[in-house]
């Protein structure tokens, strides 16, 4: 297994090998399989290109880019050079060096249409299994053309489109790894996620403002050799087969520290959480899934893309997840599944009241990422007209849906079971004690596709997994007796800010980096819609600082919108835990 990274001990691998559970199949070959069963269905409709929306004029020009390559300029360095001097236009013509051994794109195999159903210019995709199956050969070979080797290291930063799912099979396919970051990251996290992989390249949506970002963490960091705005592709060649049971990529973990941790997952036990879901969803060649959070995120990759191949459906990617862009899809598509959060189930359901789109087609809707209300969760089938089922999971493996055959009094109060009967979970107190049967207590979890530890962090790793291997997911749970789990709050230093997960120590950090604050501490309060949102608590020095420039002061410091405080109080102190700590119960109850 990839150096830095905590294999799983060999019993259990055995025993998961024993039981099907990891297959010896790659993800690209997962692919490869549905394109051989069922070559001419469609696999993937989805805005074309990498850019938002309807691509820029010159867009397709100036598509492929290589930063730096080591040891030599090239003509694209020189193009990063001297923009980087003059500060103008970062974008570079292809054809440099690099990107001339890469074939163009030469759209022959896609038919693209306007985006009719949309109302925008967007240019929409669609790939059959055997159209996806093929590019991503093609993507794999263009990669490696470039200079791209297995185990190499890419930062995926890129919004939904067809170029997002090229890109990362291409990847899986060459054995590079994909290092999922969201479109919402910003400097201070991608060039952490560049220098602490060490990635050789970096990829980015096709607009001006990522190619800025792009040219500021290109100064910022050492082992970027590539930036791309294109995919390449070139003939299909022969490339050595990536070890199922290696590393395939890197999530991003929700994360309580200082600095995000990423999640290694490999091959054998990624694909298998996608199959295990798509068993638990009952999932077949007429799913038609839409995406429209992120499909940087586990859920909507392993829900979305993995559960939804596996099973031979149909997978539509949004660009966001608002009634305007995504129920014009569900009519157009037939879409019958899809994933949301909380906060955009309310409003959709609003939405859904003026009844302009015909939603009839959609099956069921599943809801995660943050607690879903039991007042919520009653109002969802009636106003969406499809059923409910609820969701959670994490980065780190463990997830849990609810079942077709589950009665609704479970459904409306629990968010999921286990998706896989290999999934081992305690629910301990704070001596790691299993609590009595029904009790709150943490969740750890230990399985198949539950990581046994994170990317290059020993020390944290010995307080985030138990002895014997289990995940302290710093969640506050009870367990029905059927087995479904109830989420009841979390011992973790973190907020779930409408499925967006921020680690307090971060912006924290951030926070105490400007001159006037002597002390901050981040914490949740509620919110009707997203369920909280963040509020600095901070003790100034001299003069005490205003929201606004703190949030301008983060921004410039590169720090993701959604991390940036809703709201500020200012302190005189703070109220201590007994043993001398912040008391963030305490801070909370103070400002809630
Ligand atoms: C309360 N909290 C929840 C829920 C996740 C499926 C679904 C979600 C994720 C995900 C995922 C919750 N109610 N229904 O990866 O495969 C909180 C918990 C958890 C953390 C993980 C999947 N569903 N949560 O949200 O890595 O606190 O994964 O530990 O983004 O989200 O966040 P993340």
């Amino acid at each position: 297994m990839l150096d830095g990274c905590v294999p799983w001990p060999e019993e259990f691998a055995e025993r998961y090998r024993a039981a099907g559970y990891w297959k010896d199949e790659t993800l690209g070959e997962m692919l490869r399989a549905r394109a051989r069963e069922h070559g001419d269905r469609p696999a993937l409709v989805a805005p074309r290109g990498n850019t938002r929306r309807t691509a820029r004029p010159g867009a397709q020009a100036s598509d492929l880019e290589a930063g730096r390559e080591a040891g030599g300029a090239t003509g694209s360095e020189a193009g990063w050079e001297t923009e980087r001097q003059t500060g103008t236009e970062t974008r570079t013509e292809a054809g440099t060096k690099a990107g001339g051994e890469a074939e163009r794109e030469t759209g022959e195999q896609t038919r693209t249409e306007t985006g009719r159903q949309t109302g925008t210019e967007t240019a929409w995709e669609r790939l059959t299994y055997a159209e996806l199956d093929a590019r991503a050969d093609r993507v794999a070979a263009g990669l490696h053309a470039l200079g791209i080797a297995p185990g190499d290291r890419v930062v995926v930063q890129l919004t939904n489109t067809t170029a997002f799912v090229t890109l990362i099979f291409g990847l899986f396919r060459l054995g590079a790894l994909p290092v999922f970051a969201l479109p919402a990251h910003r400097s201070s996290e991608i060039t952490y996620f560049c220098e602490f992989t060490g990635a050789i390249a970096y990829v980015i949506p096709d607009e001006d403002e990522y190619h800025r970002l792009a040219e500021e963490v290109l100064r910022k960091t050492t082992t970027l050799e590539h930036v791309l705005t294109k995919i390449p592709e070139a003939e299909p060649a022969d490339l050595p087969r990536p070890d199922p049971a290696d590393v395939a990529l890197f999530l991003l973990s929700g994360g309580t520290t200082g600095v995000p941790k990423l999640v290694p997952r490999t091959h054998q036990e990624w694909a298998y959480s996608g199959r295990a879901v798509a068993e638990a969803c009952a999932y077949d060649g007429d799913t038609v899934h839409l995406v429209s959070l992120p499909l940087g995120h586990n859920w909507p990759l392993t829900h979305g893309l993995l559960a939804t191949f596996h099973a031979g459906g149909t997978l539509v990617l949004a660009d966001g997840p608002s009634p305007d862009e995504t129920f014009p899809l569900i009519e157009g598509e037939g879409v019958t599944e899809t994933g949301l959060v909380p906060g955009v189930a309310l409003l959709w359901m609003e939405a859904a009241e003026w009844g302009e789109h015909d939603l009839s087609s959609l099956r069921r809707v599943t809801i995660g990422g943050s607690k879903l209300s039991d007042e919520l969760a009653k109002r969802v089938e009636p106003a969406l007209g499809c059923r409910l089922q609820q969701a959670f999971g994490m980065a780190e493996g463990l997830c849990g849906f609810h079942r077709p055959e589950d009665p609704p009094e479970v459904v409306l109060v629990s968010q999921g079971i286990p998706v896989s009967p290999a999934d081992e979970m305690r629910v301990v107190d704070e001596d790691d004690r299993d609590v009595p049967p029904g009790e709150v207590g943490q969740l750890l979890a230990r399985g198949p596709y539950t990581v046994r530890g994170y990317y290059r962090s020993p020390a944290h790793n010995a307080q985030a997994f138990t002895r014997d291997g289990f995940y302290r997911t710093g969640d506050l749970v009870r367990l029905l007796p059927t087995g479904h789990v109830v989420f009841e709050g979390r011992v973790k230093d973190q907020i779930n800010r409408g499925g967006d997960k921020i680690a307090a120590e971060e912006v924290e950090n951030h926070l105490l980096a400007h001159p006037n604050v002597r002390q901050a501490a981040l914490v949740g309060v509620p919110d009707e819609v997203l369920g909280e949102r963040s509020c600095a608590c901070v003790v100034p020095r001299g003069e005490a600082p205003a929201l606004p420039e703190l949030a301008a002061f983060l921004r410039g410091r590169g720090v993701a919108a959604f991390k940036i405080p809703d709201r500020l109080e200012i302190m005189t102190d703070f109220p201590l835990t007994p043993l001398g700590k912040v008391s963030k119960k305490a801070l909370t109850a103070m400002v809630t």
